[in-house]
């Protein structure tokens, strides 16, 4: 059954039943106050205003049925994934795998690399643990989303100009839809925030749509 979700730069016609909610990173070393991000001296108050918004789409999907997935961005504690290049980057004190905290630094299994108690994923709903920016490099989030038949994707979460640009990218090119709702999106930066909402609608939707989380709960409904 096809429904229209309300977008820039046009309406998405979808259907629910091949439509998954993707939520990235909303990982509490990015997000919460004591957190890595906050110790670098970010404002994480401008991620946290994507919480209520991608609640309530988290919500509306569970309540639909449909597919919720979320991701981790992380590494294994004896570094064996951490690409050279990403370990040196930053010349900063800190670096992945030291100390921070909530615990060592992107490192699986501790507490600040886990997602927030407000948008905890469900059991039965996919943990993708990636060890890049996109949800699709070196994860098995492709094969997933083709076996459960899913064409579109509603993608949330942390940063809009990092981990969720290169995800869309990477699902654009696989032939997913994507769709990013303004408010359930958010960056330590508001001007790449808007100016990575723009680049992804731009030319005709180059990249995907761009929506607000009223908008796609309405389409469900
Ligand atoms: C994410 C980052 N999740 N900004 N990571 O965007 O390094």
């Amino acid at each position: 059954m096809t429904h229209l979700i309300r977008a820039e730069p046009y309406d998405l016609p979808f259907d629910p039943a091949s439509t998954a909610l993707l939520i990235i990173d909303m990982q509490r070393d990015f997000i919460e106050p004591g957190g890595f991000g906050a110790m670098l001296g970010n404002d994480v108050s401008l991620l946290r205003r994507a919480i209520d918004p991608i609640h309530a789409l988290l919500s509306a999907f569970r309540k639909a049925g449909l597919l919720v997935l979320h991701t981790r961005e992380g590494h294994r504690p004896d570094l064996s994934d951490v690409p050279p290049s990403k370990l040196a980057r930053g010349k900063g004190e800190t670096k992945i795998g030291d100390i921070g905290p909530m615990g060592r630094i992107l490192i699986r299994g501790e507490a600040g690399h886990d997602i927030i108690p407000e948008l905890y994923p469900k059991a039965g709903e996919p943990v993708i643990d990636k060890p890049g920016k996109g949800s699709f490099c070196q994860t098995d989030l492709e094969l997933i989303l083709k076996n459960r038949g899913v064409r579109t994707l509603i993608v949330c979460g942390v940063t809009t100009e990092v981990c969720v640009h290169t995800t869309v990218r990477e699902a654009n090119d696989r032939g997913f839809e994507c769709l990013v709702p303004s408010d359930c999106a958010a960056s330590y930066f508001p001007e790449f925030h808007e100016t990575a909402l723009r680049m992804i609608k731009a030319q005709g939707g180059i990249f995907g749509w761009v929506s607000d989380s009223a908008r796609v709960i309405a389409a469900l409904g």
